[in-house]
């Protein structure tokens, strides 16, 4: 307690005697001046008196059992996290499990199951992560036992370290939450183990509550991009300029301006702070070497600011962007496994209608790329990405297709490269056949992909519509090295049984 609040609490204890006194002696008075005159009107009075007293000191312990109630340790009542964030973040996870339930491959579904888990854990759990994030040699380490002794007193063994990653637990004052220090290795470093290193450091940095992010000079562009990606993901964090000690003060703040320059839009200047976690030791005129104290005040000011102020929706964010970006995974997961499978699909139809096609020459284009295109296909394709639907919609969908790929010219254009490709390796007889089979392939091919995307886009054919989709899909077909790879399984699939038929 400070010397000023104990004089003061004196003070205020004499002043409040000396009134007691005074109101006691002028009551004693007022008592024998009535006795004087009227012995029952005194008595009256003293009645009166001991009932106001008796009153007053009801009042007064009332009070005091109310102030020396033990206070309920603030560790138990860790407030429940913003309501709708959380319940956003529950209803977040619960669409991405529903997700992760229809990955197919066994071994990734159970990866992104327990990763789920965890962030179902993390609602319910009570710490706060904050990890230590930047450069290698930049002093993450440095700043990790620098907050430790002064927060804790000493470093310690971390709880766990998770492949180079140590994480030491916490407590700071008026914070209800265990503090969760996670010290990671350096990013931005050369080498394949580095880039393994990297992919490390950039997952703990994502799974961070808050971060902070240590420099030890200007940004580098690296870090600058690293900065980027977390602040585009919404990841709070804090800037620290380490190794101040070994600038002078108007170099530090040159370097601090710069620093607030490249980071404006991204980070307030008050989360920009220079530390020096652990500065150089000095040596004394005597020639004594003293080990200077790490400078990290100014860190954990702000540090317990923001925990307090925003520490309850930085969690509750957290576990919001977790849940989305394992959503997002997920999705693209189901997306490629679902892609191979319709590929393969595609794969089997478009030698299915060549055949008959070449079989049974159609003078007319139209009526060629009607052929080519089965509506079994489509109901099987549609079937893979979740949607039901009868022969009928699919020879529907299947003759609107067909249109459009006459429409757009996309039937010509395939009789074209086919005419000129096959023409010189092909008898003479069997060319018009021929072309016909590849392109009613080749057609079924270009319908199974823009399918393909229909189905993806969960049917719809985007703001281009079918058309938009049929051509780019055909420009994507017609690369030389496709046609090339194309042509020489077609010519085995189709042009040789074509040609031995007619031997
Ligand atoms: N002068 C000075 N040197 C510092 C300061 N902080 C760290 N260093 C030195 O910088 C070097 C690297 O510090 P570390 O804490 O190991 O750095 P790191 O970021 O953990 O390095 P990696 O884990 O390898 O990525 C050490 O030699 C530290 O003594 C500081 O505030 N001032
Ligand atoms: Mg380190």
């Amino acid at each position: 307690m400070s010397r000023i609040r104990l004089i003061a609490i004196a003070a205020s204890v004499l002043l409040t005697l000396g009134l007691i006194a005074w109101l006691f002696d002028s009551l004693q008075r007022l008592y024998w001046g009535l006795a004087a005159i009227s012995p029952t009107l005194a008595s009256v009075l003293l009645v009166l008196l001991v009932i106001a007293l008796i009153g007053a000191i009801v009042v007064l312990i009332y009070y005091l059992f109310l102030f020396s109630r033990p206070t309920r340790s603030t560790k138990s009542v860790i407030p429940p996290l913003p309501q709708e964030k959380s319940a956003a973040a529950e209803v977040s996870l619960r669409a991405v499990q529903q997700q992760v339930a229809q990955i197919q491959d066994e071994v990734v579904r159970q990866v992104l199951l327990q990763r789920s888990q965890a962030i179902e854990q993390a609602l319910s759990q009570q710490d706060f992560k904050i990890v230590v994030f930047g450069t290698g040699s930049a002093g993450k380490t440095s700043l990790v036992n620098a907050v430790m002794g002064e927060i804790v007193g000493t470093v310690g063994a971390p709880m766990g370290t998770t492949t180079l990653a140590a994480t030491y637990r916490l407590e700071l004052q008026g914070f209800n939450r265990d503090i969760l220090l996670v010290d990671t290795p350096g990013i931005l470093e050369t080498g394949v183990a580095g880039t393994e290193r990297q992919q490390l450091a950039r997952q703990l940095a994502t799974d961070a509550d808050l971060l902070l992010f240590v420099v030890d000079n200007d940004l580098r562009q690296s870090e600058y991009q690293v900065l980027q990606m977390l602040t585009e993901i919404g990841k709070r964090l804090l800037v620290l300029f380490n190794k101040a000690d070994l600038y002078p003060a108007a170099e530090q703040q040159q370097i601090l301006a710069q620093l607030d320059r490249r980071l404006q839009g991204m980070v307030l200047p008050e989360d920009l702070i220079a530390i020096a976690a652990n500065p150089r030791s000095i040596q004394l005129a005597d020639g004594t070497i003293v080990q200077s104290q790490p400078d990290i005040l100014p860190l954990l000011q702000r540090m317990a600011t923001v925990l307090r102020t925003e520490g309850e929706n930085l969690i509750a964010d957290n576990i919001l962007l977790q849940s989305q970006r394992l959503g997002e995974e997920a999705r693209r997961l189901i997306d490629a496994e679902r892609q191979e499978q319709a590929e393969k699909i595609v794969d089997r139809f478009q030698w299915i209608g060549a055949g008959v096609v070449a079989a049974t020459p159609l003078p007319v284009v139209d009526l060629l790329a009607t052929a080519a295109i089965n509506a079994q296909m489509v109901v099987e394709l549609g079937r893979i990405y979740g949607c039901e639907m009868n022969l009928d919609r699919g020879k529907e969908l299947a003759i609107s297709l067909a249109k459009t790929l006459v429409g757009v010219g996309v039937v010509r254009g395939a009789i074209e490269i086919f005419s000129i490709a096959l023409q010189t390796n092909v008898a003479t007889f069997l060319v018009g056949r021929a072309v016909q089979g590849v392109t009613a392939a080749y057609l079924t091919r270009i319908a199974g992909k823009s399918f393909i995307e229909y189905f993806r886009r969960n049917q719809d054919w985007g703001d281009g519509g079918m058309t938009a989709i049929v051509q780019e899909q055909f420009r994507l077909n017609r690369r030389d090295e496709f046609v090339k790879t194309f042509l020489q399984e077609a010519m085995g699939r189709i042009v040789k049984p074509l040609a031995q038929e007619n031997e």
